[in-house]
Parts: structure tokens; sequence; C-alpha cells
């Protein structure tokens, strides 16, 4: 094991410009950055964006950004560590705050990225993904899978906003990223038609057994139902244990996207909820309440709606404040690291 490895300026210079005129470079000086001792090398940082400071500036985006010309009226959450231009609030996942105003459709379209909506305010915005219309309610989480046909739309009399999470980073640094426009879609199934069809836990449609099973059954997974599992858990769980349930597929049980997954914490006051280190990043996003975070060593106090990066091998320490329940939602991409089998839970204080 070679413990100093040299260093680029060790390499007599025209060696070094010879090569890289061939579009060559020496691995050795290069090989910690790429592959660094015991842990990854980390530029995301612990950051949180406070709805109560960016929710006034999407509302100025309402006046400055017309949605013909905006198409997705959106601020996006850039983590600093990343870089503002890049789009990223961890190096997987890109999260935004859209905002749709009464009246507006944002207009049928359908990408490689795969992206999920999870609702902040307001009543009466719908999403229809691939011929389903999708009634937005606070807390709801709404799928729309890679390639399917999305528009949003808003029949209500208030701002609608929502967060959107996309695998865009994983995609765009793959170089497939992009999407086609479309026209506005037939309605092809009943309104909010996937969540009749599996409104209960354990129980499907049985024609479902037989295949071929459809991809993605469910695309709206209503908070009300989130928050009742949550509350039903939190009374079978042993205290010092969170309390955390999984988004999944209610034909498979996996994941219900292919790289990113979605999962709903519920936190209470002096009861700080220490999550295992890991492989995966994340972004959290407080549904109700309000607490404090501790991501490696940096501290944050959160209000509903904030919405916090936690980096790879994080450490993670949550509690509530006030005296209620606190809900948190959070996005990662463990999904994905276990497909590839990179997958990592670290214990505390054990990088290997
Ligand atoms: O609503 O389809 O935040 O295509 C970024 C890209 C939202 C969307 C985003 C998108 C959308």
């Amino acid at each position: 094991m070679s413990s100093s490895l040299g260093r680029l300026e060790d390499l007599p210079p025209q060696y070094v410009s010879g090569l890289r005129e061939r579009n060559v470079v020496p691995l050795w000086p290069s090989l910690r950055d790429a592959l660094p001792y015991d842990k990854p090398g980390r530029k995301t940082q612990p950051s949180l964006w406070r709805y109560s400071q960016l929710r006034p500036e999407l509302m100025r985006a309402g006046l400055l950004a017309p949605i013909e010309t905006a198409e997705r009226r959106v601020l996006v959450l850039c983590n600093p560590g990343l870089g503002l231009d890049t789009l990223r609030a961890t190096p997987t996942i890109y999260v935004g705050l859209q905002l749709i105003l009464p009246g507006e459709v944002a207009p049928t379209h359908r990408h490689t990225p795969c992206a999920v909506r999870f609702v902040i305010e307001g009543d009466g915005g719908y999403t229809t993904v691939g011929g389903e219309k999708l009634p937005m309610v606070k807390g709801d989480l709404i799928l729309t899978p890679s390639w399917l046909w999305h528009e949003h739309g808003h029949e209500g009399n208030a701002p609608v906003v929502w967060l959107d999470a996309l695998d865009l980073p994983l995609i765009h640094g793959m170089e497939a990223s992009y999407s086609v426009e479309g026209r506005a879609q037939p309605l092809t199934d009943p309104l909010n038609g996937s969540r009749l069809r599996y409104a209960q836990g354990g129980v499907v449609p049985y024609a479902s057994l037989t295949p071929p099973r459809a991809a993605y059954p469910l695309m709206r997974y209503p908070w009300a139902a989130v928050k009742a599992t949550l509350e039903g858990l939190a009374g079978v769980t042993p205290r010092g244990e969170p309390v955390h349930v999984a988004y999944v597929n209610p034909e498979t049980g996996a994941e219900c996207l292919p790289t990113l997954g979605f999962s709903a914490l519920r936190l209470m006051p002096r009861e700080p909820v220490v999550l295992p280190r890991r492989s995966a990043s994340a972004v959290l996003h407080v549904v109700e309440g309000e607490g404090s975070a501790v991501i490696d060593s940096t501290g944050f106090s959160f209000s509903e709606s904030d919405t916090i990066a936690v980096p790879t091998h994080a450490g993670v320490r949550l509690e509530a404040a006030g005296s209620a329940p606190t809900y948190v939602f959070m996005v990662d991409d463990a999904p994905l690291q276990r497909k590839i089998g990179i997958y990592q839970i670290l214990e505390p204080g054990d990088a290997r």
C-alpha cells in the first residue's frame, strides 16, 4: 500500500504536457481524489432552505414569469457545495419549489428523468399522468415516472405550491436527459383511478395477480393515509426506534421508482431520532411541525415546509420541538444504490 503518492509537480512538465496533448493524464496524482481512503470525498454541504424565506420569492416569480414562457415555474434548491448552476441538492437529487396559479396549465411533456411532486400548499391543483388525473392535496406524493406524459393544472383560486424531486442530476450526468412536448392528454382513467384500485395495503385488484403487471400501478399516495399509518406504527414501535415508513409499489413491495426512494418519519419532542449513517444522499422535507436537525456537525432548527440536504455518509439526528408530533418526508437515492450493489449502512464511527 502506497501512502504518499507522486504528485503532478514531480513529473517533467514536458512529459505531462505531451501526454495532455494526446488527451491522456497519469492516474497516480489523482488516485486519492478518485478513490479516497475510508470515506468518499464530499462536496455536498448539509444545507437548509427555509420556506418562509422562499415563498415570497416564489410568489414574485408568479409575477415575473408567465407560465407560457416558464413552462414550469420552479425555483431550484441548489446545494452551495455543488455550485449553484448544476441544479443539484445532492449529487443525485434535484429539488425545486413549483408554483402554479389559478387557471394555469403547465403543458404536457415527458422526459427521461423521473419525478415526484410533494404538495406543500393550496387546493385545486392536479397533475395528469398517463391519462389519470390526480388531485393534489397538501402532503400528497404524486409520481411521474420516466417517460410518462404529464401536465399540471389548477382549478382552485389560491396559489398551489409543491416540491419537485427528480433524478435529473443522475440522468443529466449520463448525458441521457431530454424531454419531448406533447398534446393535452385524453383522460383514459377515472379521476384518482390508481388510488381507488389500491386504497388498502395488502389488498389488490384480483386481475393484477396474472402478468403482465403495470410497472407503476399507483401514482398518488395521499398524506392522510401515510399519516394514519405512521400513527399506527408509532403505537407498536419501541421507544428510541425510528417511526419510519417507506412508499412502495403496492403490487411488488419494491420501491415505487427505480432510482429514488421515498419515506416518511414521525418525530416526537424529547425523543431524538438518530438515523444510521449510510451511503445514500437524501433530502428531508418538513410536512408538519417543527424541530431541530444535526447533519454531521451542522445544526439547524426547522419549521413546516423547510427542506434539508443530507450528504452521503452523514450522521443525521432529528428532534421535534413543541408538544405535537413532527412529520418529515424523505427522498433518497438508496433504490439506485441497492440495484448497483453499493448501498451501505455504516455503524456509528465505522467507515469500513
Ligand atoms: O413539472 O414536469 O421541477 O419537467 C423540473 C422539470 C418540474 C415538471 C421540474 C420538470 C418538471
